[in-house]
């Protein structure tokens, strides 16, 4: 871990930290059976800016992993019920959780159970006794490369927003925690308004820059935990989490108006541009696609009556 690596890492991230979906904290899941040492590790990570949770019955650490949705797990190798390799193994197997760094524990100083560890997909291992120092910065080192590799996968290159793949992955898991939570849920799809002639009449690039301010206008008009994606060409896709169909509405509509205010740079004048929206809440039974095809259909009849507008 060089010095200089983290910095430009820590500078290259913090750009994407405005998309609004993550939180600025890197976040550590420590899964051993001895409580004592797993706090121990904790209050060393958090000394250094991180937020370790600590699980120490391994049962329970799939469980974990996909609520807290962690950067990086730290694994004890030896636990009573399932060794740390099985975990690994389990964690390996999910499409969800195979970029998830794991950094193994263990007193094993046998080289064949070290080489296993890295083939089971261990991105590091460290002997136990754990200089906490030397714990805390090969931590903050694998967390920080595997987020900006997911930054790489996950987002739009032109607003650093999550790209289409990832948005209906998210919608699927926040159904699901609306469904055990009960809390409300709203999926928007916006579309900016005739489009094709921003780009006929102003060009590619000023079309470009349209849709960067959008994408800006989405992210400071909603709140940090909600996601904004960029959905298709100049479509986003919104999930507004603990809020109801008619509040997002509310919220989109004073959104449609600031954006519809906005004087854009084109060649000669600036000229301003409109989104129309669709809403879509959760209704029983349904799942992500169908609450998504709402959200479209929506869409779909605000621009029939006439753009620039919300449709629930
Ligand atoms: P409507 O109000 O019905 O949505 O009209 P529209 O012109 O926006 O309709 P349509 O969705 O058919 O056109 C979208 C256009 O957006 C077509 C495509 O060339 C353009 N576009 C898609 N992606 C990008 C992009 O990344 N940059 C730019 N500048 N234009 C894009
Ligand atoms: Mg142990
Ligand atoms: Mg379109
Ligand atoms: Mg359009």
């Amino acid at each position: 871990a060089t010095p200089v690596d983290t910095v430009e890492l820590g500078a290259w991230l913090s750009d994407f930290e405005t998309s609004g979906d993550r939180q600025q904290r890197l976040s550590i899941l420590i899964v051993d059976d001895d409580e004592l040492i797993a706090e121990s590790y904790a209050l060393a990570l958090e000394a250094a800016g991180m937020d370790a949770r600590v699980v120490t019955d391994p049962a329970d650490a799939l469980r974990h992993i996909a609520e807290v949705t962690p950067d990086l797990v730290l694994l004890d190798m030896h636990m009573p019920g399932a060794s740390g390799l099985e975990l690994a193994q389990i964690i390996r197997q999910s499409r969800q959780t195979l970029p998830l760094p794991i950094v193994f524990l263990s007193a094993e100083r046998d080289i064949a159970a070290q080489t296993q560890a890295r083939q089971i997909g261990g991105d590091d291992f460290i002997r136990k006794p754990v200089d906490l120092a030397h714990l805390a910065a090969t931590v903050r080192m694998r967390a920080e490369r595997a987020l900006a590799l997911r930054q790489i996968m996950e987002r739009d290159s032109l607003t650093g927003l999550l790209n289409h793949a990832r948005f209906k992955e998210r919608v699927t898991l926040e159904l699901e925690r609306s469904r055990r939570t009960g809390a409300p849920l709203t999926v928007a799809l916006i579309d900016i308004d005739h489009f094709k002639q921003v780009n006929d009449t102003h060009g590619h690039q000023t079309g470009d820059r349209v849709i960067q301010a959008l994408s800006q206008c989405l992210v400071g008009g909603l709140r940090r935990t909600d996601v904004v994606a960029r959905y298709g060409g100049e479509e986003f896709g919104l999930l507004l989490l603990d809020t109801p169909v008619a509040a997002a509405q509310t919220v989109l509509d004073r959104i449609r108006v600031r954006f519809s205010q906005i004087g854009h740079a084109g060649d000669d004048a600036s000229f301003r541009a409109t989104f129309s929206g669709g809403v879509a809440g959760t209704a029983k039974g349904i799942d992500s696609t169908a609450m998504i095809a709402a959200a479209d259909a929506a869409l779909y009849g605000a621009k029939r009556a006439g753009r620039n507008r919300i449709v629930g």
